[in-house]
């Protein structure tokens, strides 16, 4: 009895410092990883959250999980530009990407009509690495999406903020100009770009004085069906001015999963009123809400009364 009872406690003591050994080296092997959510967005198995505003709430440039709280630089398609955007107060950067038309034929940072510029995206990239903000690299042809992913895995490691790669790949309300071909430009993204956020859009069109269509359900469908199975978080870039009467279609295509996100833009000379955004305010979490408008419409938005009114904190 009293050998067995030794014996049983040597068992015990083994068995304690067994567990005690494993403890401490997963803590030592947890404290040396690198912090995945702050430096990387490896995807992990599965499917990846939007890290966007986790990102900049570490940083310290956002408050609270508040994506009208992110301001935007618009078209940094010059040195001048993208030195200006890295210089000021914004989070993210946004600026189009197509393939200059002369020899060498790279990719540029330039809008169509514009077919040349003074800064390729290779050097662009460069100057990003160097700064904390994030990016979002807009694509109107699809001819320049492979080369460009390539430079974009080259500094990867460097590039600290978010990397958001947006292209309209489905005709839209009113769209009259020709999406990129949705699978051909997936194809040569989605297995690229693991933890960035894709802006997948519809090309539209808005005219003065008429009932502009909305997003119609055969449109939000064929997005859903195109989306459904990438692991990417993905952002549905949609106009400010056909969003009233698109309010059920995209209901129900937030609803699909949380991996999805709105973001909201105008064009330039749309007639909007901010009121008229208050129910996609009201009646989502605030974090899948991306406001790109003026500046004076993102102002007049929050001060509205209705704009602190929020049914769902959290998704
Ligand atoms: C590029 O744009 C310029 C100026 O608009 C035009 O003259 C030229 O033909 C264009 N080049 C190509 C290859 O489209
Ligand atoms: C998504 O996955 C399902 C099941 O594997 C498959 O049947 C479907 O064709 C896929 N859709 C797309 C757009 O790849
Ligand atoms: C369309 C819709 O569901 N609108 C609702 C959004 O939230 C506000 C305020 O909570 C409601 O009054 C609306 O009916």
């Amino acid at each position: 009895m009293g050998l067995k009872k030794l014996g049983l406690r040597r068992y015990c003591v083994l068995a304690l410092v067994i567990v005690a050994a494993v403890t401490w080296i997963s803590c030592f092997m947890k404290s040396e990883a690198p912090s995945s959510d702050t430096t990387t967005f490896s995807a992990a198995a599965g499917s990846m959250p939007d890290q966007t505003l986790d990102y900049f709430l570490k940083k310290g440039t956002l408050k609270d999980h508040n994506a009208a709280d992110i301001q935007w630089y618009h078209a940094a398609n010059s040195r001048d530009k993208i030195t200006e955007a890295l210089q000021d107060s914004t989070q993210m950067i946004e600026a189009d990407v197509l393939l200059r038309g002369r020899d060498p034929k790279e990719p540029i940072m330039a809008h169509p009509p514009d077919n040349d510029s003074d800064i390729t995206l290779q050097d662009w990239l460069k100057m990003v690495a160097n700064s904390d903000k994030g990016i979002k690299l807009d694509f109107k042809s699809l001819e320049a999406v492979v080369e460009s992913m390539a430079l974009l895995d080259k500094v990867r490691d460097q590039l600290k903020g978010p990397v958001w790669i947006n292209a309209d790949i489905l005709p839209g309300p009113g769209g009259t100009a020709t999406p990129l071909d949705a699978q051909a430009f997936l194809q040569a993204v989605a297995m690229k770009a693991d933890g960035d956020m894709l802006s997948l859009g519809w090309t539209t069109g808005w005219s003065p004085n008429t009932d502009n269509p909305g997003y119609s359900w055969e449109m939000v469908q064929q997005m859903e069906a195109l989306c459904k199975n990438l692991t990417q978080p993905v952002t549905f870039p949609v106009r400010a001015a056909l969003l009233p009467q698109s309010f059920v279609q995209f209901q129900w295509l937030l609803q699909q999963t949380d991996r999805y996100t709105l973001t909201i833009w105008t064009g330039q000379s749309d007639v909007l009123n901010v009121e008229d955004l208050l129910p996609y305010r009201q009646n989502f979490s605030k974090a899948r809400i991306y406001y790109d408008l003026l500046e004076n419409q993102i102002s007049k938005f929050k001060s509205l009364p209705g704009y602190t009114i929020s049914q769902l904190e959290q998704s």
